[in-house]
This record gives C-alpha cells, sequence and structure tokens, in this order.
C-alpha cells in the first residue's frame, strides 16, 4: 500500500468516527425535548416541587407525581459541598449524555431541561409534561450517576387543570 492510499484509509475511517459520535447525539442541544416535554412558561406554573441534593448522591423527593399538561417549576437545592445537577431526560438520552459528560468533565452545558447548582445555591427548571409516562431525572456530574443519583416524574394521562393548588402542595419532609 502506497503512502497516499494508508492516508486516504486513515481519513476515510476518521469521518466514520464523526459520523457515529454525531448519531450517538449531539451534545450541544441536539436531543429531542418533546419525547419528555416542553419549556414551561413562568406565567403557567401550576406547581412549584423543592428538590434537595445531597453529597450522599441523593435527590429528595427521588419520586414526583405530574400530571399530563401540567407546568412544574423545580426548585432544586443543592446542600451538599459538590457540584450538582437536575436533568430531565429519557433514560437513554441521559446515559448517553452522561457517557460524554464523563469525557469531557469541565464540559458546561446548559438548556431549558436542565440545572447545573454550586454548593449551597438553588436552581431552577420549569417543564412542561405534554406527555404520560415515566421521565428520568438524573445527575450527569462523573461518579453521581453511576452512585445512583436519579429519580423519576411519573406522569399521569388527562389534563392538568389550570393553576392547581397554592403552590406549596409538595412533599415535604
Ligand atoms: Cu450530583
Amino acid at each position: 500500500m502506497n503512502h497516499r492510499a494508508t492516508a486516504m484509509a486513515l481519513a476515510f475511517a476518521l469521518s466514520l468516527v464523526a459520523q457515529a459520535a454525531y448519531a450517538a447525539g449531539d451534545h450541544a442541544g441536539g436531543h429531542d425535548e418533546s419525547a419528555i416535554g416542553e419549556p414551561g412558561k413562568a406565567a403557567n406554573v401550576n406547581r412549584t416541587v423543592q428538590v434537595d441534593m445531597s453529597d450522599a448522591m441523593r435527590y429528595d423527593p427521588s419520586s414526583i407525581a405530574a400530571k399530563q399538561g401540567e407546568t412544574i417549576r423545580f426548585v432544586v437545592k443543592n446542600s451538599g459541598k459538590l457540584k450538582h445537577e437536575f436533568v430531565l431526560g429519557t433514560a437513554k438520552e441521559l446515559k448517553e449524555h452522561y457517557e460524554v459528560m464523563k469525557k469531557f468533565p469541565e464540559m458546561e452545558h446548559a438548556d431549558a431541561n436542565m440545572v447545573t447548582v454550586a454548593p449551597g445555591t438553588t436552581g431552577e427548571v420549569i417543564w412542561r409534561f405534554t406527555k404520560a409516562g415515566k421521565i428520568d431525572f438524573a445527575c450527569l456530574q462523573p461518579g453521581h450517576y453511576d452512585a445512583g443519583m436519579k429519580g423519576l416524574v411519573s406522569v399521569a394521562a388527562g389534563k392538568a387543570t389550570a393553576k392547581e393548588g397554592d403552590g406549596h402542595g409538595n412533599h415535604k419532609h
């Protein structure tokens, strides 16, 4: 094999790798948000749910019930000393995203379905659940997802009535 043929074979192999990486999911926001709902509007918030994140790699609560059509404001508190985050997604999407985060731990990411929260501070995600089913949330900081830092939003089929409750009707322990 001559030199030129080798170089071309290498270029071809690299282009395959690039295509595979692209197909595996674009970290910069190319994911399909419609599978889990859509970004919510502050004016349409039906309910506020407080979520606590700790260095025990747990969310409290880790199980949240929602209704189809409901817009929830997640107020996410980091009571640990490490950086944590709250990312809504399908289990598949979260897993893929987590693998990328493990390779590039310093990668900053921001999207409507997630919030990264510095120790001792509080962040917020406003999300509208348009489809019934189970939607995962997880912390994609390296090691955290593996340690079990994940939870579930169970969205019941039906229609949420607007402005239900007083906004404090969430689980408080
Ligand atoms: Cu975490």
